[in-house]
């Protein structure tokens, strides 16, 4: 038997870090391989580590590499992956076996990263939008692993809701059915990633970082196998148009089922699609929501690591 750490390398800040009990964020690498594209991606992972760092913590980029887990890249991998973009396997729960097992890089999902931070001993995760159910969910089944990963794996992720690529309502059905917190950080309403607004109401919300690292700590002390999501839109001055990022959502819709697209390839080819079709805007909407988002993560994870260390 070939034991966890054969599969699993941990960057030594990241693993001193841990043992400490200092901050630490996750991040996920499909954002880069397949959410952004080059050389805008790598910027961006690094600008995201960087940001975590200013707000006192400790970043941790994951992802498949040469047979291991790899938690904490250096700068050179993070180029190494947004430079293949597409070419990296797209890694969520399922695929991570045969991946490791082959010795092929991948790129990890929000399952994926999941797994890896909580097999690492981090906490709190930050992304811009989860996975999702996506629209006609409920006769393709098309719904993200990323729902049932949050079920069983006790992470918290800081995300700007989900697209409206996907059925933002159904979708907060399904996490309500798996028990998993769904919490607004400053806001009543889950965000639809571009847009601060989804007209999907929240029950639950909380204005400081310190109250959502509470409710993490209760949710650990109650045993609850998942973990939570914080739904922070986009800032205001960055926020887009509704009406112009739905109409382009619709033809990417049109144009995703007109070519038969299907499985994994749904979620790349909507946001290639949504992309293109706004310009620049949308990238610039996703560089910002997803730098607010590690902020807000790193806010998190030092107000959870701070009352940990008064020994309460
Ligand atoms: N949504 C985005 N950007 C992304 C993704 C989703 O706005 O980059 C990526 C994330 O890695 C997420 C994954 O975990 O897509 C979900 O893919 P799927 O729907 O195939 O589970
Ligand atoms: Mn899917």
């Amino acid at each position: 038997m070939k034991r966890l750490d054969h599969y699993l390398e941990i960057s030594k800040d990241v693993q001193e870090a841990v043992n400490e009990d200092l901050p630490v964020v996750a991040l996920e690498s499909t954002i880069i391989s397949h959410g952004m594209p080059y050389p805008d991606n790598v910027k961006t992972a690094l600008a995201v580590e960087e940001a975590i760092r200013q707000q006192g913590a400790m970043p941790a980029t994951i992802a498949v590499m040469d047979g291991k887990i790899k938690v904490g890249l250096t700068a050179e991998e993070i180029e190494r992956l947004g430079k293949e973009g597409l070419s990296v396997t797209k890694v969520s729960r399922r695929d991570l076996p045969l991946v490791l097992a082959s010795g092929v890089t991948g790129a990890t999902t929000v399952a994926g990263t999941m797994i890896a931070a909580h097999l690492a001993g981090i906490q709190f995760f930050a992304t811009g939008g989860i996975g999702g159910v996506h629209r006609a969910g409920q006769d393709t089944m098309d719904v993200s692993a990323d729902l049932l990963e949050l079920q069983k794996t006790p992470v918290l992720v800081v995300c700007s809701g989900a697209k409206s690529i996907l059925d933002i309502g159904r979708t907060l059905e399904y996490l309500e059915t798996g028990g998993v917190p769904v919490i607004g950080y400053r806001t009543l309403e889950m965000p639809a990633f571009y847009t601060r607004e989804s007209g999907f109401q929240l029950v639950s919300h909380a204005d400081e970082a310190g109250t959502i690292a509470e409710a993490y700590r209760v949710s650990r002390a109650l045993d609850y196998p998942g973990g939570m999501v914080i739904a922070n839109p986009i800032p205001e001055e960055a926020a887009m148009d509704a009406g112009l990022i739905n109409q382009a959502i619709e033809d990417a819709l049109r144009e995703a089922d007109e070519n038969g697209i299907t499985g994994k390839a749904v979620t790349p080819f909507l946001l290639e699609r949504v992309s293109t079709a706004t310009g620049g805007d949308s990238l610039r909407a996703n560089i910002a929501l997803v730098l607010n988002n590690a902020r807000v993560a790193a806010d998190i994870a030092v107000a959870y690591a701070g009352r940990k260390q008064k020994g309460s």
